[in-house]
């Protein structure tokens, strides 16, 4: 017999299949007051994941999908819209639709609380409501259970941070000693700089030699067994350093680290909350000085140190009249030869040109780097093929849905996978490899070239709505470089005066994922919104910057509009000294692993005023946070003594005691703590609220 609950299913699956618009249906929804009856995967469909019920306590899933009010009816970019109404016309189901599938984590709410245990075959098991049981076959209590997932989740994060940081290694490291010829030292400064700080002061060498050492210390700090890593030492403020001795969290190399995670959440072995917890807190260093940092600084060495860049942002970058490649993922080595073979092909000046956009942290990184037009978020992956107008979707490593290949299908588009870590079932695959870089590119441009005479012009359709203009750019060099325009004997001094003024109230670092849970990129902007009206400095990374770049806060605009009178008359004043119009309300400081970056400046700010940073007034933010690598990154910010604003739990709401420990007694150790708000109208409220008290602190206005 038909149930209240499957006859709504039935009548949303006719909704959509009639094509009516998804915004009707979710209307509808809340309207009737059926919002909670709605399966879930078709909840998220219509709502985008907003028509969940509302927050419980800990212990139930809805702690991480509660509704949100206003966020259905809110539109960050209307191509994306426009995009998800065409790709459901063709019958195309999106990552919005799908939606979680864990029968437990939302019918019995016990898999999203973290309580669901696979680590042996006596299971799997599954404590809390759906069971009724407090203890696993082994006897793992809830504790224990959500504390080695948590763990598992940061090895993770740290590990493809890690590896990221390995590749840029490996090919710094060829490029020293001449067995990779594609890729030269572009960053001779920055090299030298690293040099010192990693390996000391060793007299004059040449910069193969620097380099050749450089990649060395890089590559032993993941090898190392025994040890603190070289770049932890280099980066991490002496406060810090002497704080995580202090707690015994202090990590050694990455493999090291990694394994022993594995081996401590493995059946029978680290039983103690904790203690396992001890281990989430020492990979989240693993994730910062092993991947982030070493990530972000070869880079910069390999393909140049980001400085202000214009472009422009959202799916309208896509050019009907051209043959687009995409380039999606996360490491810039793929990403760089590829625009470098498509500006070749273009310089002579073929009947149809190469565009290439950019997308994920890739897309970022040549965004940074090369003034690369963005053409979306990881969630706006599956959008831009259903453009039907993109010849390769060029891939490299983390991030890349597999459901592109299926969404390909439909279009004449080439799936390109690069890295024999990345494969997905039914794309090409070349196999790109470093010591031929160049020549993998120009396959990767040639098959693009050759399938743009299979595109079918009647499948074409791009967003009515015209790309926004965009500046990105905002290294720790280049914001020291446009301060000093201001004041070039100090130039710190223009930015921690306006601190201390209160002309700027704090600084907040939205960074992370978009989520496909709600509207696209409705918490992203909603914070960032709340944020700068109260004359908060907004500086961000990964996904929030397509979001940010697509809604407008990447837009040098004179006016201002929305951004507190202090703030923005810091903006104009530095903008003035640099010779420009304007600078953007937000400082785009790049992809993911660029949080490093950040930590730059907060050590800095730290510094000039003689602080620790769990003083200062700067609080992170994953508003919508989605990967382990999130997670990781999180980790890391706590550890850093920020305060760490996320939007949802990590699967560990069914345990209290792991909730209290990561949103309270943390702080008592590292000086951070997680803060879980799904709301980002009561977030900004709580991020303001914390920053004043952190002002207050320190004897200054609020
Ligand atoms: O590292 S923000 S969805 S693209 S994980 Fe991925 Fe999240 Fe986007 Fe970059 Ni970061």
């Amino acid at each position: 017999m038909a149930t209240p609950k499957s006859l709504i299913d039935s009548f949303i699956d006719a909704l959509v299949t009639h094509r009516l618009k998804r915004r009707s249906v979710i209307k509808f929804a809340a309207a009737a007051g059926v919002a909670g009856a709605v399966a879930p995967g078709l909840a998220a469909s219509a709502a985008g994941g907003q028509l969940f019920k509302s927050p419980k306590s800990p212990g139930t899933c809805n702690t991480c999908h509660g509704l949100v009010p206003h966020a259905a009816d809110y539109v960050v970019d209307p191509g994306t819209e426009d995009m998800i109404e065409r790709a459901h016309a063709l019958g195309i189901d999106l990552v919005w639709d799908r939606g979680p599938r864990c029968k437990y984590a939302h019918e019995g709410e016990a898999g999203a609380a973290g309580l669901c245990c696979f680590r042996c075959q006596m299971g799997p098991c599954t404590l809390g409501p759906p069971t009724g049981a407090e203890r696993g076959a082994c006897g793992a209590t809830r504790e224990v259970i959500a504390t080695r997932d948590l763990v598992r989740r940061i090895a993770g994060g740290a590990s493809a941070h890690v590896e990221h940081a390995r590749a840029a290694a490996k090919t710094l490291k060829g490029v020293a000693t001449g067995t990779i010829r594609d890729y030269a030292i572009t960053d001779s400064a920055k090299l030298d700089a690293i040099y010192h700080g990693l390996c000391g002061n060793a007299g004059a060498l040449t910069d193969q030699a620097k380099a050749l050492a450089v990649a060395e210390a890089s590559l032993a700090d993941l090898g190392r067994d025994e040890g603190v890593p070289s770049w932890l030492q280099y980066k991490a403020n002496p406060e810090r350093q002497r704080t995580w001795g202090a707690l015994g969290i202090l990590p050694t190399g990455a493999g090291a680290e990694v394994c022993q995670a594995e081996h401590r959440t493995t059946m029978g072995v680290d039983g103690d909350m904790l203690h396992l917890a001890t281990d989430a807190l020492k990979l989240g260093l693993v994730d910062g000085y092993c991947g982030l940092h070493i990530a972000t600084g070869l880079q910069d060495v390999l393909f140049g140190t980001p400085m202000m860049v214009r472009a422009k942002a959202n799916l309208s970058v896509i050019d009907p009249k051209a043959i687009n490649i995409v380039v999606t993922g996360h490491e810039p080595i793929l990403s760089e030869k590829v625009v470098e073979a498509a500006d070749d092909y273009n310089r002579r000046l073929p009947p149809v040109p190469i565009n290439v956009v950019g997308m994920c942290c890739t897309g970022t990184e040549v965004l940074m780097r090369r003034g690369v037009n963005l053409a979306g978020a990881m969630v706006q992956q599956e959008l831009a093929i259903a453009t039907g107008a993109i010849e390769a979707m060029v891939v490299d490593v983390q991030c890349i849905i597999p459901n592109v290949q299926n969404v390909a299908s439909q279009f004449h588009t080439h799936i390109i996978t690069t890295n024999p870590q990345a494969m997905i079932t039914g794309a090409m695959h070349v196999d790109f490899k470093l010591e031929s870089a160049a020549a993998s590119a120009q396959e990767i441009v040639s098959l693009a070239v050759a399938n743009y005479a299979r595109r079918d012009a009647t499948k074409v359709h791009l967003p009515s709505y015209p790309p926004k203009e965009i500046v990105a750019g905002f290294s720790p060099e280049q914001i020291v470089a446009a301060l000093a325009n201001v004041n070039r004997v100090d130039p710190l001094r223009p930015l921690v005066d306006n601190i201390v003024a209160n002309n700027i109230r704090g600084i907040v670092a939205i960074v992370g994922c978009a989520t496909p849970r709600d509207s696209f990129g409705y918490q992203h902007v909603i914070l960032t919104k709340r944020l700068l009206a109260q004359n908060v400095l907004v500086v961000g990374t990964g996904c929030w910057g397509h979001v940010a770049g697509q809604y407008g806060f990447l837009t040098a605009d004179p006016a201002y509009p929305g951004v507190g009178s202090g703030l923005a008359a810091v903006l104009a004043a530095v903008a003035k000294a640099n010779g420009l119009e304007a600078l953007p309300p937000c400082w785009h400081m790049g992809s993911c692993v660029d949080n490093s970056r950040i930590e730059e400046v907060v050590n800095a700010v730290a510094a000039y005023l003689g602080v620790s940073i769990p003083q200062l007034p700067v609080v992170a933010s994953a508003p919508e946070l989605i990967t382990e690598k999130a997670v990781a990154i999180g980790t890391w910010a706590v550890n850093l003594g920020l305060l760490t604003h996320i939007g949802s739990q990590p699967y560990i709401s069914g345990s209290s005691a792991l909730v209290k420990l990561l949103t309270s007694d943390v702080e008592g150790l590292t000086g951070g703590k997680f803060y879980v708000e799904r709301d980002p109208e009561m977030a900004a409220t709580g991020i303001i609220s914390a920053i004043n008290d952190k002002r207050r602190a320190l004897g200054l206005s609020v």
